[in-house]
């Protein structure tokens, strides 16, 4: 990372560090938020004398577990589980469940601070938090998926409810996670309530929550195109990732007439220039969703060429929607993007862009939404289902999508609003930054010193 310039910066970014030692995930997304907003709120005495910033940057409690579990072959396994309720000034501590290997105390730091304001640009009423486990579940049964589920919900329960703190999924938890966790919740509590998302349709769940996150994405590289008089028809795109968010931003750009050129997954990436077809998408859904597949397969399933460990970004594309994971675009590839004409990027994943690769990017004018902007159509129907629940309505596909698209266009609004330049084009971090922080602060001035 680049040496930081500003003095109060610096200062307040050494203490970050001696606070939490060694949690560079951590490090890294507070300093893209702070490098906006300490200057913005210089001359606020009263930001300055409560505290606000250093407040933020404090979680307001971590609970950390053990989860034990017992596999197939009878053997007693071990994991560990976590909950990061990081600020509930505007509403109840909101955001998913992550199992993945690489699950740490830093990573879910990270992604519960982005997430209170990403939750406070939605405009609904949303704390911010992020729970998981380093649990892999590559390779496991349906039954220890099911058994790690409910060992994970019985220690979590005791920390979740409706008014306090909702989870849903993440990486590696989808609607079958969520199904076990919330029946687990339920048999434990006997309480039947909107305590998690991305439940089923029957049993509580919104429509268009599993598209939610990559049509969000979409909605957002539509809303910066359009601002420049120019659309999504026949561009070329880089997808990365093959998950749910990959899957659904793909599916959307297809039904708006761009070309979806690469797809991936952590073992490599498939081309196909001309463009996947909607039912070459069927079959990539199937393979992940159902068959547990590898994108290597599908040269011969699909006809797509594959280049093995390889990410999409030095592949020719004219948009770029990285929807994998964490700092997935590196120096050498915003290096990349830039050599190919990339013209705009969206974020599906959650800080996909490396804080060398941000800059390279800026310098090179490309426009470019930050995920707290634009994969915030999740969270944000995970604001609607909540909603739903406790109207004990339930809304349809287009009331819904409506909604979506609203929320995300008053989103691209206010970073336009935050983050113009003078040169009329617009810094969508800084907007971001400065739109979700500003909302958070003014609840936490009310408050006192609390
Ligand atoms: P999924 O588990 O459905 O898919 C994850 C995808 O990313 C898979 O293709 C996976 O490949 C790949 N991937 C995950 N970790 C790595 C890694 N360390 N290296 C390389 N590839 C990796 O997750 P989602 O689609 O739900 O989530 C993707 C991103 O979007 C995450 O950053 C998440 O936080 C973010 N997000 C998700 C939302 C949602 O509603 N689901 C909402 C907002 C943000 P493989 O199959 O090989 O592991
Ligand atoms: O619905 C949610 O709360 C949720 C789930 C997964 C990811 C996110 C996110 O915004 O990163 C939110």
């Amino acid at each position: 990372m680049a040496e930081i310039q500003d003095k109060d910066l610096a200062k307040f970014m050494r203490g970050v560090v001696s606070r939490n030692p060694g949690e560079l995930e951590f490090h890294q997304a507070v300093q893209e938020v702070a490098m906006d907003i300490v200057p913005y709120i210089k001359d606020n005495e009263r930001m300055q004398r409560m505290r606000i910033l250093e407040r933020m940057t404090e979680p307001d409690r971590i609970v950390s577990f053990r989860v034990t579990w017992e596999d197939d072959a009878g053997n007693i396994r071990v994991n560990r589980g976590y909950r990061v309720q990081q600020n509930n000034a505007i509403g109840p501590y909101k955001g998913g469940i992550r199992f993945h290997p690489t699950v740490t105390q830093s990573v879910l730091k990270f992604l519960a601070f982005e997430q209170v304001f990403k939750n406070s640009l939605t405009g609904l009423p949303l704390g911010g938090g992020k729970g998981g486990a380093d649990f892999n579940p590559k390779g496991k049964s349906d039954r220890e998926i099911m058994r790690f589920c409910q060992a994970f919900m019985t220690e979590l329960s005791k920390y979740i409810g409706q008014f306090t703190d909702v989870p849903a999924g993440d990486i590696g938890v989808g609607g079958r996670e969520v199904g076990y966790m919330f029946g687990q919740f339920k048999r434990l509590k006997d309480t039947f309530e909107g305590v998690l998302t991305g439940k089923g349709i029957e049993f509580g769940g919104s429509r268009i929550r599993p598209e939610a996150t990559g049509y969000g994405v979409v909605y957002m590289m539509q809303a910066m195109l359009e601002r420049q008089n120019d659309s999504l028809k026949d561009k070329t795109c880089l997808v990365s990732g093959s998950g749910n968010v990959a899957q659904f931003c793909a599916e959307k750009l297809i039904e708006l007439g761009a070309k979806v050129c690469s797809m991936s997954d952590s073992s490599g990436t498939i081309y196909k220039p001309e463009g996947l077809t909607r039912a070459d998408l069927d079959w990539i859904m199937t393979l992940k969703n159902e068959r547990g597949g590898r994108m290597s397969e599908c040269v011969e399933g699909i006809g797509t060429k594959f280049y093995e460990g390889n990410r999409p970004w030095a592949l020719p594309g004219q948009l770029a929607f990285p929807c994998a994971t964490q700092n997935e675009i590196e120096a050498a590839d915003a290096i990349a993007l830039v050599k190919t004409g990339c013209i705009a990027i969206s974020e599906g994943a959650n800080m996909p862009t490396d804080p060398d690769a941000i800059d390279i990017i800026r310098e090179a004018g490309i426009m470019h939404a930050p995920s707290k902007a634009a994969n915030a159509g999740g969270v944000a129907v995970s604001g609607l289902e909540m909603s739903q629940n406790s109207l004990r309505m339930s809304w349809s596909r287009e009331e819904v999508d409506a909604h979506l698209k609203e929320i995300i266009l008053s989103i691209h609004e206010k970073c336009v609003d935050k983050g113009i330049r003078e040169d009329g084009t617009v810094d969508y971090f800084k907007g971001a930054n400065i739109a979700g922080f500003d909302k958070v602060a003014n609840a936490m001035l009310a408050y006192g010193a609390v």
